[in-house]
This record gives C-alpha cells, structure tokens and sequence, in this order.
C-alpha cells in the first residue's frame, strides 16, 4: 500500500531519507491532484488497467549502483530525476521490486506530497503534473514504465513546462 504525506522540505539531508513531516495524505487528496493509485499483486492486474487506458508500450527499469556501474552514475541519474518537471503524456508507474518515492507537487503547488511505493504498487501520473523521483534509503528500485504510445521520455523542467500547453490543460481539470 502506497504511503502518502506531506514532505518536510528540509534539504539539509539526504533526499534519499523519508522526509516525513508527519502530515498524512489520503488516496482521495491524490485524486484531487489527478494521481490514480492501485496495488496490483501481479502484472495481469497491470495488464488489466493498462488494456482499459489504452497503453501500448512498457519497459523495466532497474535503478541501482550495479545497474549504473558505480555510485557517481547512480548519483548523477538520481539528480537527473530528482530536478522538478513533468512530461507531455500520462504514465503508470509499477512498482516490482524494491522501493521508490514519487513526489507530486500539492494543489497549493508549493507543498510536495510523497509517495513511497513498495512491491506491488502503481501509479498513474498525469500529463502535467509537476514531480521528482528518487530511490529510498534501499538505492534499489525495478519499475515498469508504461507509455500509451510512443515513449516519451523527455522531461520538461520547471519553468519551462510552464508555457505548455499541457501544463494549462493540467491545471484546468485540477483546479479547486
Ligand atoms: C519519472 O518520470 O520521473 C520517472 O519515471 C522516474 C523513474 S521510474 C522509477
Ligand atoms: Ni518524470
């Protein structure tokens, strides 16, 4: 079951460490933002929604010191995906092993809510949707990423995806 709060927004240390402010969030508080949860015990149950949403294509990643060679490799993608920014699709995340944290900036859009994803947990993370991603204190996450067509992986940093047109689209549909 994913796990939902309120960062602490201290930067003082690791990014990798829980950053708990102790404030929960409830699944209903991530639909508000657009964010879909479900936990799937098996990858026919991703199939099942991936079919219903109309997705086409998927690849794993494994995010580790071994997958990347060595800690500095690790540690210069971990800041890559830790740099706030969105993407021009929606995207399902899967959780398959090891663990993970998603941050989503909060409808005050100054507040970010993290989600710490264990086996078995999915995500679907809206087109538009300012987020970061970083490895927990396990350094090890294996992840299915899912594309409704052709991926695209191409991160918008902010404040550049503020001119888009997606942004606004996003913006739009979660207004209060
Ligand atoms: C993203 O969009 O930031 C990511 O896909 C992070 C890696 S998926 C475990
Ligand atoms: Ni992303």
């Amino acid at each position: 079951m994913v796990q939902a709060y309120i960062h602490d927004d201290n930067n003082d240390i690791d990014f990798r460490e829980a950053h708990n402010s102790g404030k929960s969030v409830s699944i209903e508080d991530l639909e508000k933002i657009g964010v879909f949860y479900k936990y799937c015990a098996t990858v026919e149950d991703v199939d099942v929604i991936a079919k219903e949403r109309n997705y086409k294509n998927r690849d794993v990643v494994n995010i580790s010191k071994e997958s990347f060679g060595n800690e500095n490799n690790m540690m210069e993608k971990l800041n890559m995906f830790y740099s706030e920014h969105l993407h021009e699709d929606e995207e399902i995340r899967y959780c398959l092993d090891g663990s993970g944290y998603f941050d989503l900036r909060a409808q005050n859009d100054t507040d970010w809510i993290r989600c710490r994803v264990n086996k078995g947990d999915l995500l679907v993370v809206p087109a538009g949707i300012y987020h970061r991603f970083t490895l927990t204190t396990e350094n090890y996450i294996k992840a299915l990423r899912l594309f409704k067509d052709e991926p695209k992986w191409n991160a918008i940093k902010r404040p550049d995806g503020d001119s888009y047109q997606v942004r606004e689209e996003y913006l739009s549909q979660t207004k209060a």
